[in-house]
């Protein structure tokens, strides 16, 4: 951001605005009295000042907000407090045209919620509606399924720690975990007590067109994070994809407030992730907030304040979930974190060819919306249609 002056927009003192949605959302009778006053000529010069990003960024800390600041392609020069932001991280940036705005949410389930929760309900500032979401954070990666330095995107996130929790060293005979779903008296059985949140689906042909515009970008790479890698390498050929150079790949995501660690906690949420989403879901990245982000905009979206069926999904691999062969747990997560630095740089590199690619196309394709053709939403079936995977909501 450099040395552009930013401004702190002040939109809450537009009375215009509050008027106009009260005449939308208030009593008949405070509609009638706005819907006059909107009919008087003085009133006639006023314009909707609200910014209608097109895409807006959501970062999860600073170190994944500060990848902004090195990108040429936009700038973004003006700082926008919104009411309900974490302390930490209070303002939203945007482009001087609020084309693009980007957010940091805070870490952890709570963070997230609550601040996606105030941006979908800052009215006054945004128009979200035709908005394109785009989550863009680092992840822990199953070297199973991809390496670190890999730019993920996923089409179901899966709240794995959602269960019941009991210390290994007084799990259930026989249970080969302490996690057990919830109602549920072993780790495959499905869960019979369902909260709502534990699988969203989101929109798998945006997702495709977001995998074509990031495989654009020239991927960042180094030294140490390719030493890294090779460490993963063994007879049985199990984590192969972790040896692998870094790419655009297409995978799932497990959100838990709780950074697990280490081979049996890995295989017990790859576990998870397919009884939960009937096997269509592979667990690929973990993170601590995407369950909760994606919560938010589902209700924004049952509020008619944004489109569920644009949110895209992009975590990019800084640490493998669990050690290599020969390495201890505790060794691989305390130990040094070379896919850092490469995950950063990548957020930003196959972010801003996603970001350019809906600019770009924004008349042709994406003003109107990319239609899914799979299921999108929760577990429940809150925005329509039956859910293609679990046995759907009981409640
Ligand atoms: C806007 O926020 C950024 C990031 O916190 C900060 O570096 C910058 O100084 C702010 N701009 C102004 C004008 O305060
Ligand atoms: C931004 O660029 C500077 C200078 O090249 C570099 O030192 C820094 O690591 C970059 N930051 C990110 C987050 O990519
Ligand atoms: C928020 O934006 C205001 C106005 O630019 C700036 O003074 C303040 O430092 C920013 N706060 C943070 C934490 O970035
Ligand atoms: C990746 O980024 C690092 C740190 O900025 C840089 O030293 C290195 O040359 C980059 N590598 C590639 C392949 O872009
Ligand atoms: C997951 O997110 C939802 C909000 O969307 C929240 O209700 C739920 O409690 C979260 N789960 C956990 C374990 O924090
Ligand atoms: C897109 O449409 C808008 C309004 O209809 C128009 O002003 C703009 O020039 C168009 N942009 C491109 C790139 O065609
Ligand atoms: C789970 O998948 C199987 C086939 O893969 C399908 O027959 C079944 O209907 C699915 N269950 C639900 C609840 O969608
Ligand atoms: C179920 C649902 O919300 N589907 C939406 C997916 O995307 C298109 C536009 O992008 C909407 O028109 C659908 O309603």
């Amino acid at each position: 951001m450099g040395n552009n002056t930013n401004k702190v927009l002040s939109f809450t003192s537009s009375l215009w605005i509050i008027i106009l949605l009260t005449a939308i959302n208030a009593p008949s009778w405070a509609a009638s009295r706005a819907q006059e006053a909107l009919l008087k000529p003085a009133t006639s010069a006023i314009v909707d000042q609200r910014l209608k990003p097109k895409v807006v960024i959501i970062n999860m800390f600073s170190s994944e907000g500060d990848v902004w600041q090195n990108v040429t392609a936009f700038q973004l020069v003006q700082n926008i407090s919104v009411p309900g932001f974490s302390p930490l991280y209070p303002n939203a940036s945007c482009t001087a045209d609020g084309s693009i705005c980007q957010l940091m949410t805070g870490e952890a389930e709570i963070n997230a919620a609550t601040t996606i929760t105030s941006l979908v309900q800052s009215r006054t500032i945004f128009d979200l509606a035709k908005t394109y979401f785009l989550i863009a954070g680092i992840a822990g990666i199953n070297p199973k399924v991809a390496t670190i330095g890999s730019v993920t995107f996923a089409r179901y996130a899966v709240q794995v720690a959602l269960q019941y929790e009991f210390d290994a060293r007084e799990r259930p005979i026989g249970s080969p975990t302490g996690y057990i779903p919830q109602g549920a008296r072993k780790p495959d059985q499905f869960p019979t007590t369902i909260y709502g949140t534990e699988v969203f689906e989101l929109n798998a042909s945006l997702r495709k067109l977001a995998v074509q515009f990031a495989r654009r970008a020239t991927l960042n790479d180094t030294a140490a994070a390719q030493k890294a890698r090779a460490r993963y390498a063994s007879p049985s050929q199990i984590y192969k994809p972790a040896t692998l150079p870094p790419a655009v790949v297409e995978c799932d995501t497990a959100t838990s407030d709780n950074f697990f660690t280490g081979r049996i906690l890995g295989e017990t949420f790859e576990q998870t992730t397919r009884l939960f989403t009937n096997r269509s879901g592979a667990y690929c990245t973990t993170q601590q907030e995407d369950n909760a982000t994606l919560g938010a905009l589902l209700r924004g979206h049952l509020a008619g304040l944004v489109d569920f069926s644009r949110v895209i999904h992009m975590r990019t691999a800084s640490d493998f979930d669990r050690p290599h062969p020969g390495q201890s747990a505790a060794a691989n997560l305390f130990g040094d974190t070379p896919g850092f630095e490469p995950a950063l740089q990548n957020i930003g590199l196959a972010g801003v060819q996603v970001i350019q690619g809906i600019i770009d196309e924004w008349n042709e394709t994406f003003a109107r919306g990319v239609k899914p053709k799979n299921y999108i939403g929760d577990i429940c079936g809150s925005l329509g249609g039956v859910p293609d995977f679990g046995n759907g909501c009981p409640l």
